[in-house]
């Protein structure tokens, strides 16, 4: 399954990055922030559910192009061909495909590639994170004050909610910043690249590979009540353990 995993994570992540840039029409999306689909997204979502089938024809699938297939299965691949679509249509290089495996209600494996920043990100359960086959570790910042932030509105159309946030957490951080792929935000504070990326509404398929990426990195995720996540839009925070307690009751 680990071959498997990385392998159709690698041929889709590869498959956008030889189109990325190409298609100058892709800019003029702009339109529709938050509903934008571009062929590429479909195509790399077919490459990719394709081949789960026929390799595990009975699995179940949730994809963030063509919903949920439910045989009854244990197993359920949970698939974002592109996150950070509007990204990719403007030729910023922050993309990722995102793919996770659960088996019941738990993680199992997880995969993050950012093709265009040259990242590979994989996780097992029980067995560690790793970026470009080096294992990861979550930051030891201690401090909020020392904090380097990711905030972003995940599937909030209205802005309201995560201006507050911004508004709140702003001026007691080091500094903050939004990338607009939830896979990588989550990617990066599993590698230490920032200590805590906040959230709002996000779903599942932009998140699922980066939750077990963070947990098994030695970070903490969870809602803003505090549970643990769970396979549904939701609001998460991910953090290195150590600030935890200083982000929590935000809500
Ligand atoms: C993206 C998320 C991101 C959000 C974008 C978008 P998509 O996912 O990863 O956090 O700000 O609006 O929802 O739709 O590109 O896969």
């Amino acid at each position: 399954m680990k071959k498997f995993i990385i392998q159709i994570t690698k041929q889709a992540g590869d498959y956008l990055l030889k189109n990325f840039k190409k298609d100058e029409k892709l800019g003029k999306l702009r339109g529709s922030v938050k509903g934008i689909t571009t062929k590429y997204d479909i195509f790399a979502d077919k490459m990719i559910i394709d081949k789960i089938r026929k390799k595990y024809p009975d699995h179940d699938l949730l994809t963030e192009e063509n919903g949920s297939f439910k045989n009854g299965s244990d197993w359920k691949w949970i698939i974002d061909p592109l996150d950070g679509t509007g990204n990719y249509a403007n030729g910023n290089p922050f993309f990722a495909v995102c793919i996770a495996l659960m088996h019941g209600d738990k993680l199992k494996y997880g995969t993050i590639y950012a093709p265009a920043i040259n990242e590979f990100y994989y996780a097992e359960a029980g067995k560690g994170a790793f970026l470009n086959n080096k294992k990861i570790k979550v930051s030891n910042t201690k401090r909020l004050q020392d904090s380097y932030a990711l905030i972003c509105e995940g599937g909030e159309i209205k802005r309201k909610r995560i201006l507050e946030l911004i508004d709140k957490f702003y001026k007691n951080v080091h500094d903050l910043r939004k990338l607009g792929s939830a896979g990588i935000e989550a990617a990066w504070v599993a590698s230490g690249k920032v200590d805590f990326y906040i959230t709002t509404k996000i779903r599942p398929w932009d998140v699922a590979a980066g939750v077990l990426l963070v947990e098994e990195a030695g970070g903490k995720v969870n809602n803003f009540k505090e549970k643990k996540w769970e396979c549904k839009t939701d609001d998460l925070i991910f953090s290195n353990k150590n600030l935890h307690n200083k982000i929590k009751g935000i809500d």
